[in-house]
């Protein structure tokens, strides 16, 4: 068979095809009967066609619906992994402050330290310094003592000019008028043995009866007085007691005590306390306590200057 002939048959064909399918409703004189048997024969009949088709319809709608889904889910999903994302730039930001947070901390810590020890440094420094000072101005505060000693002995020797030429003992000082001594270097001794040891010397135990006598005594002791003991440890005996007769306070030449120069709450006759003491106090004003006539410690010793032999 030639191009043109099969050609031809084709569309002998389609038009008997379009015709088959308007063959329910039109009777086209063109095609004979048999075409029409024909054409039923080599396609499926028109009802039997359309429920594969709805079929499919159905299937594909299904099939769009379940992608819709699909895309939807998708949708959120990226949605949610984007929104992941985020949080984790979030964090992975937050993570670099706090970094940036914890190393400026850590500066910070260092340099801290740094101006801690800088001041501890100067705090030392101070501190040396203030150790040195004050040593310095203990050392100036006996030198001052010293010298305030050396001045009221100095000037004691000016009445004794002005008197003629009375004097007092080696070892003794004159002072106010009298001569005093102060047995820096003997062993401590009872009030009664203290004043024996006076009177044998031509004197008795001291009469402090003055303001003056009081505050250049006091001097002198504290002068002498080593200020790490305690002040107990620096205690004199004085002429003072009231071994006759409890609260009735009475010089050597028994004349009786009008002014005086008590601690504050002496005298106590704490535990059977009869004998006078005076100590460095600070006050010389305050410089006295009672104690036991029994105890052992230093004394002072007074006598009248005497005249040159
Ligand atoms: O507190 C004052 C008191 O101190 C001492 O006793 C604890 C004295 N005693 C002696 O010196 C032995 C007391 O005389 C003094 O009153
Ligand atoms: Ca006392």
């Amino acid at each position: 068979m030639s191009d043109r002939e099969n050609s031809s048959s084709f569309v002998a064909t389609f038009d008997k095809l379009i015709c088959a399918d308007d063959s329910g409703t039109d009777e086209n004189p063109l095609y004979s009967s048999q075409d029409k048997q024909q054409v039923s024969m080599s396609m499926p009949r028109h009802e039997s066609s359309r429920i594969p088709y709805r079929l499919l319809t159905v299937i594909l709608a299904v099939m769009a619906v379940i992608l819709l889904a699909i895309n939807i889910g998708l949708g959120v999903y990226y949605n949610q992994l984007t929104g992941g994302q985020q949080t984790i730039k979030d964090i992975h930001s937050e993570v670099a402050k706090l970094q940036a947070a914890y190393s400026a901390a850590i500066q910070e810590r260092i340099d801290a330290k740094k101006q801690l020890d800088r001041e501890l440094g100067e705090q030392q420094r101070l501190k040396w310094d203030l150790e040195h000072q004050t040593k310095r101005s203990k050392d100036y505060e006996k030198q001052i003592h010293k010298i305030q000693d050396e001045v009221s002995e100095l000037k004691s020797l000016i009445p004794l000019f002005s008197m003629g030429c009375r004097h007092c003992n080696t070892g003794w000082i004159f002072l106010h008028l009298r001569c005093y001594y102060f047995p820096f270097h003997e062993l401590p001794r009872r009030w009664n043995e203290a004043r024996q040891f006076c009177q044998k010397l031509g004197g008795d135990l001291a009469v402090i009866d003055t303001p003056e006598k009081t505050v250049s005594i006091t001097n002198l002791i504290k002068s002498h007085h080593d200020a790490e003991r305690s002040i107990y440890q620096g205690a004199y005996w004085f002429g003072l007691s009231d071994v006759e007769e409890e609260n009735v306070w009475k010089w050597p030449d028994g004349r009786r005590l009008t002014e005086s120069y008590w601690n504050d709450g002496e005298p106590n006759d704490d535990n059977d306390e009869d004998c006078g003491a005076t100590y460095p106090r600070k006050n010389p004003l305050k410089a006295w306590n009672d104690a036991p006539c029994n105890m052992y410690m230093k004394w002072i010793c007074e006598m009248e200057p005497h005249d040159i032999i």
